[in-house]
């Protein structure tokens, strides 16, 4: 049965949630039980002035008494907010300040270039290597065929350990590789042809930190030596490396060079990514761009490794993962690929710019 008067236990409950209400619901609150129109409380106040004298007092009374238990109770909650919110301001925190979102790690590029060089050759039957970065005179220079007083063995080109080599090293001063070529002279001494591996790693010189030099970078080369290997499977190789790298429409070209555990020795072109050959300021109007070097392997080097030079031939190669990973991407400073500057990486990125311009997926 209905007797039409506002149900003021009802709004018990209510007033027992007010302390655990946060500052949003308080207001809210407020409004629906004592807001000048529609409040509950005040619907309650209204229905007071309609009643008869005797029924207006005991009913006024409840109601008066409810409304001042709620005004207290949104009082003391409002109050203990307040010193919730200096607390924690004075404590530095700001709760309004827009969450941090999570960094999506992704391969630096360079260690894309040279994962995906070595998977091409994975996939036509060489193996990986590593070796040290701290060698000797022995495996860095001389057994690969250059004369003692070649200049890359000077102390303005090369970094000296200043340490005596290890107990039974008669092979000469310690030093950091300057290529990773003494780990193709480890693989020769240790496993005897067929051969055929690539090398990945770090090398370093006493160069200065600039646009197109830095004194640790990577390397990356590779060693074929067999029976019967002639340049023939160098250029059809280093080609065919060159097509599943860049495009399989990919033109390249080889020029005369010198190095001194290679003969005869040679510069690898492919065309220019760019402007595929018509010629354009990054190819410098050549319609080229070199990418490696190569060549047969020199006879003393075999022979420095014990291997018959009648009997054995083989090419190698030797490229910077850098300078391919300015090419790849246009990048024209290497300092770009060596700061680690976020801004600058995320963009090389899986599904960044610049990796969709690359035809990266
Ligand atoms: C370059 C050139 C090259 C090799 C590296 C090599 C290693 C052995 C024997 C013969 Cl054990 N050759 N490596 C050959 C030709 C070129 O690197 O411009 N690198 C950045």
């Amino acid at each position: 049965m209905s007797t039409g008067y506002p149900d003021l236990d009802g709004l018990l409950p209510r007033l027992e949630a007010i302390p655990a209400l946060a500052a949003e619901a308080l207001e809210a609150e407020e409004i629906a039980v004592l807001g000048r129109k529609a409040g509950a409380l005040t619907a309650a106040l209204k229905w007071v002035a309609t009643l008869p004298i005797e029924e207006r007092k005991r009913y006024g009374a409840a109601v008066n008494q409810l409304k001042a238990r709620f005004e207290a109770a949104f009082g003391a909650r409002r109050a203990s907010l307040d010193t919730e919110r200096e607390r924690r301001e004075r404590a530095g925190i700001d709760l309004t300040m827009p969450g941090r979102h999570r960094w999506v790690g992704a391969e630096h590029p360079v260690t894309r270039v040279v994962d995906d060089i070595i998977e091409i050759f994975r996939g036509i039957g060489f193996t990986v290597a590593v070796g040290p970065e701290v060698e000797t005179e022995w495996y860095n220079f001389l057994a690969l065929n250059f004369p003692a007083d070649h200049p890359a063995m000077d102390m303005h080109d090369t970094l000296y350990l200043d340490a005596p080599p290890a107990e039974g090293e008669p092979s000469g001063r310690l030093l950091l590789r300057t290529h990773t070529s003494p780990v193709q002279i480890r693989t020769l001494l240790a496993s005897p042809p067929p051969v055929r591996v690539v090398i990945p790693g770090m090398v370093y010189r006493n160069d200065a930190f600039d646009a197109s030099h830095s004194p640790a970078f990577h390397q990356i080369e590779g060693l074929a030596v067999d029976e019967g290997i002639s340049f023939v499977d160098l250029k059809a190789t280093l080609t065919h490396f060159a097509q599943r790298f860049f495009s399989p429409s990919t033109r390249t070209r080889f020029r005369p060079s010198f190095f001194p555990f290679t003969e005869p020795s040679a510069e690898m072109d492919v065309e220019c990514q760019l402007c595929h050959g018509s010629g354009c300021p990054a190819c410098k109007g050549t319609g080229w761009m070199e990418i490696l070097g190569c060549g047969m392997v020199h006879p003393a080097v075999l022979e420095n490794c014990n291997l018959d030079s009648e009997k054995y031939t083989g090419w190698a190669f030797g490229m910077g993962p850098h300078r391919i990973a300015m090419l790849r991407y246009g990048i024209p400073d290497i300092r770009l690929l060596l700061e680690g500057d976020m801004r600058f990486l995320a963009q090389l990125a899986p599904g960044g710019q610049a990796d969709r311009r690359a035809g990266g997926q």
